[in-house]
């Protein structure tokens, strides 16, 4: 198949990119690069070293014997995006071209305003250019599990039955984000849901859970297939971030009671999941939504793991709740379906733990440039607007000065 893959340069981008070149898939991506300023802007970098696109390109091309299409440019430019539909006639579209950051759209006017146009523009741009150029190819879009929030009911996957009144309808499940982020994809669901009814286009719609790894083959010992892997407060998951503050021995940080419950998983699994929608499209005019995750942790849980994870690899780990900078439920029911995935064949590579040795093991070699950007660990975006470090939960309760 045809791929074109809009944000090839990203943590799941760059991923994909070589997932879908190994299973022999003609690929195409753009990117404007703007994830390596988002992260500089955030004063920290990515734990793994990351090529140049110039280097990424040249050792796609010695592994696969193909040049990877790529073009550096801004999916927000409708004639750009136009352009390159046009150009490549994708079978299948992946958007993972968005600003992926709920803290980032946080920190003020300006950050809102950007994450939810570009998220909001740059799927438009794609539908738009996909009716007019290519109303055959398959929207696979990048969602969040965020879009729903944490009700106190079960979650299906995008749909469910409703009574009301004494009539009976199928519905979208309602969304409840918790940040102008999360909401960013929420807009973007919807945008997708009305496309595809009004220009019967077809789209898969992924609420995907939070991501954790920096492996997805046997290939990271050259360094220019290395996908970047970040830890600070915007860009850094809460795996991601554990397993960076294991290995240079700073406590890991879940937030307030640390009760809060997501589905995670590998990003190897993400890739896997992602490939599955690809080759599975829908048949015809659909607008359908996955839910993507391996299995539902609390945070808590999850430190705990990686805490044991480090042990069996000599390293001592200490877990020390933070003060909360998000406002968020932090004790709270959840239970997601996830099946059409599983349907479609989606099988875990490994369990949580193996995932997590296997990520020190990656990240113990550049345990330097992770101390080197220590302080970014510390979160200081809030959510009430306020920009000031939060604390360690027990150094405020004993007085002690924070740490970290
Ligand atoms: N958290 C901690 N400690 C940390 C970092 C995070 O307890 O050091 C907590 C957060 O408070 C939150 C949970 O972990 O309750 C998840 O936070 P996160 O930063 O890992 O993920 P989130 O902001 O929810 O967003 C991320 C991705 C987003 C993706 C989403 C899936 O950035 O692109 O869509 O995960 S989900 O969380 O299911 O919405």
């Amino acid at each position: 198949m045809r791929v074109f893959i809009a944000g090839g340069d990203g943590y799941l981008g760059w991923s994909l990119v070589q997932y879908l070149g190994a299973r022999g898939h003609q690929v195409g991506a753009a990117d404007l690069f703007l994830r390596r300023r988002w992260v500089e802007e955030m004063g920290s970098w990515s734990a793994l070293p990351i090529a140049s696109m110039r280097e990424r390109l040249q050792a796609f091309k010695e592994r696969f014997g193909e040049e990877l299409r790529f073009w550096e440019g801004d999916l927000r430019d409708y004639g750009f995006v136009e352009a390159l539909v046009q150009e490549f006639q994708p079978d299948a579209i992946v958007h993972l071209g968005e600003c992926p950051s709920a803290p980032y759209s946080m920190m003020d006017v300006h950050h809102a305003v950007f994450v939810q146009t570009n998220n909001i523009t740059t799927t438009f741009n794609l539908l738009f250019a996909m009716r007019d150029h290519r109303p055959q190819a398959h929207l696979v879009k990048l969602g969040t599990m965020g879009e729903y929030g944490t009700p106190r009911m079960d979650i299906p996957e995008g749909f469910f039955e409703v009574e009301f009144r004494g009539r009976r309808e199928r519905l979208p499940f309602p969304r409840q984000a918790g940040s102008w982020y999360h909401w960013s994809k929420v807009h973007g669901s919807n945008n997708i849901m009305l496309a595809c009814k009004i220009w019967k286009l077809r789209a898969t719609d992924v609420m995907q859970g939070v991501v954790f790894g920096t492996g997805i083959d046997e290939r990271e010992e050259d360094e220019r297939f290395l996908t970047r892997l970040d830890f600070d407060q915007s860009f850094g998951t809460a795996v991601n971030r554990y397993c960076c503050q294991a290995v240079i021995g700073h406590p890991l940080t879940p937030f307030g009671q640390g009760r809060q419950r997501r589905g995670f998983l590998p990003l190897r699994d993400s890739m896997q999941c992602l490939t599955l929608a690809i080759e599975n499209p829908p048949a015809g005019s659909e607008y359908r939504v996955f839910n993507q995750f391996q299995e539902v942790y609390d945070v808590t849980e999850m430190a705990r793991k990686v805490q044991k994870a480090g042990a069996d690899l000599g390293l001592k780990v200490e877990v020390r709740n933070l003060e909360n900078p998000r406002l968020e439920a932090e004790e709270h029911y959840y239970n997601p379906d996830h099946q059409h995935l599983v349907d479609l064949g989606y099988k875990p590579a490994h369990d949580v733990e193996t995932e997590m040795r296997l990520m020190i093991q990656d990240l113990m070699k550049y345990r330097a440039r992770i101390e080197a950007k220590r302080e970014v660990l510390i979160p200081d975006v809030r959510w009430d607007g306020r920009r000031e470090k939060v604390r360690f939960l027990e150094l405020v309760k004993t007085g002690n000065a924070p740490a970290g």
